[in-house]
């Protein structure tokens, strides 16, 4: 059987010649124009990225490497007495393009448990941070940190062939990818449960041993493997993701890169949403003193978020023009879940679901009144017992790395270039239009 690795590179050898092709013969092909209303706003649908890691149909929703979330559920190696498959097959599946066998999921179990031990100076590093840090600020000083270790910088040091970047690269990656959970639990069991850490589990996989590390029993590991695999990749034009792409184009190795793309996924209007709907949804119901509002309060307050000028957290989205099909998969692990599905979070973030989009189109703004993944994640990791939301980012960060690494590896491998476009000024935006 050929290692990961020596897929990886056979999928990269066939690629290459794609990728050159393209910029060589018909470099000078128009794939879209830029108007005065993207480069002043965020770039919105420029397309100047490419990846094949995944793909966001404004109305579909995001396929992986050509697959919806269903069917990438479905296909994979299921975890032994589990519905949800291994974290570690979908990283293979990310990397290469292809299901893997059994076999080949064990391969990346067994790689990860090998790269999995975290330096004793990393847990240091946190324990020097005063508690009252963001844990967000801290899982990406953890990864920071670890940045001696890179074998990128190493070799790039020592003189490697830009056809063998990739290499160095993956083995960041995946050294990264090993040992983020760990990272992330010990964080939250530092912070928020009495500074009793766990040690990992040598036995499970890697959202067993994560649920076990965070201290909770099943189906815990469950939502650890839907979590991670949800939140991995949405192709890379969003903040975390281009701001990994972006760092690393610099030929900074993974750990700075991740680490500024972490940064990225803790603003409020990225990866932060999370906490902040679970914020206003508490907010709310401790109003209303922990009861299920009425639809005609729930309206009410909706409208008095819009009309102080905040953003109903968890709803619109920069790309997507319909319900995520990540909030889907996550409402319906909370339907098919005893407990869940009665729980009374579960019924306001699902009254939510029915008011806010009519309330959203009213209000005429936002070009999508439907709900993204963060306005649903929160509320399962409540009912399980992490009631601590600073935490829920983190979690976002462990799957997000699984899609930009994948990413990033890739980069190396077709040679992308630095990113550097071109600014213009106001002045001239003025004479493009004709007022100056
Ligand atoms: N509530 C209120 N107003 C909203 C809104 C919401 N949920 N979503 C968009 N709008 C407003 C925008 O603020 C903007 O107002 P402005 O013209 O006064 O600046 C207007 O509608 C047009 O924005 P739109 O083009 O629809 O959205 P953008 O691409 O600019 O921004 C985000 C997309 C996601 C940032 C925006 O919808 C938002 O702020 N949502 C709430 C925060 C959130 O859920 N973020 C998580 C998104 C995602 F899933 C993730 O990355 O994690």
């Amino acid at each position: 059987m050929a290692t990961l690795k020596e897929t990886l590179l056979k999928k990269i050898q066939e690629h290459r010649p794609r990728t050159t092709r393209l910029v060589k013969e018909f470099g000078d092909v128009k794939i879209g124009e830029v108007t005065i209303a993207q480069a002043i706003g965020g770039a919105r649908g420029v397309k100047c990225l490419v990846t094949d890691i995944s793909y966001l149909d404004p109305m579909e929703g995001i396929r992986f490497r050509g697959m919806t979330i269903p069917e990438t559920f479905e296909a994979l190696p299921k975890v032994p007495g589990s519905e949800y498959p291994y974290v570690e097959g979908f990283w293979y599946l990310l990397l290469t393009g292809d299901v893997p066998t059994d076999a080949q999921v064990q391969e990346v179990v067994e790689d990860w448990k090998a790269r999995a031990q975290v330096p004793e100076y990393v847990f240091d590093v946190l324990r020097t941070m005063p508690r009252d840090t963001h844990p967000m600020t801290m899982f990406s000083a953890a990864i920071l940190a670890m940045q001696r270790e890179s074998v990128f910088a190493k070799k790039y040091a020592e003189g490697i062939s830009k056809m063998d970047y990739w290499d160095p690269m993956y083995e960041d990656c995946s050294t990264l990818m090993a040992r983020l959970p760990q990272i992330a639990a010990y964080i939250y069991r530092m912070k928020y449960k009495g500074d009793t850490p766990i040690a990992p589990d040598p036995d499970l996989d890697m959202g067993g041993n994560f649920a076990h590390m965070m201290g909770i029993d099943k189906p815990y590991d469950d939502v650890a493997r839907m979590y991670f695999i949800l939140h991995s990749d949405h192709e890379s034009g969003n903040v975390s993701a281009h701001t990994t792409h972006l760092v690393a184009s610099a030929l900074s190795d993974a750990y700075y890169s991740l680490s500024a793309g972490i940064n990225g996924l803790a603003g409020p209007l990225h990866g932060l949403a999370n906490q902040e709907v679970l914020r206003w949804t508490q907010d709310f119901m401790k109003k209303l003193g922990g009861e299920v509002p009425t639809k005609e309060g729930l309206e009410k307050a909706l409208w008095d978020t819009l009309n102080s000028g905040q953003v109903i957290p968890g709803y619109g989205h920069a790309v997507l023009r319909k319900t995520d099909p990540r909030y889907t998969a996550q409402r319906e692990f909370c339907l098919k879940t005893p407990g869940l599905k009665d729980y009374p979070l579960f019924q306001l973030v699902s009254m939510i679901f029915e008011v806010a989009p009519d309330v959203l189109q009213q209000h005429g703004k936002a070009k999508n009144p439907w709900p993204n993944v963060d306005a649903q994640s929160g509320v399962i990791q409540w009912y399980y017992g992490v009631t601590e939301y600073d935490f829920y980012t983190v979690l976002f960060g462990v799957g997000r790395a699984l899609g930009v690494l994948a990413n990033i590896t890739w980069d190396r491998a077709l040679g992308y270039a630095i990113e550097r476009p071109k600014s213009v000024t106001t002045d001239m935006l003025e004479e493009a239009a004709g007022i100056k």
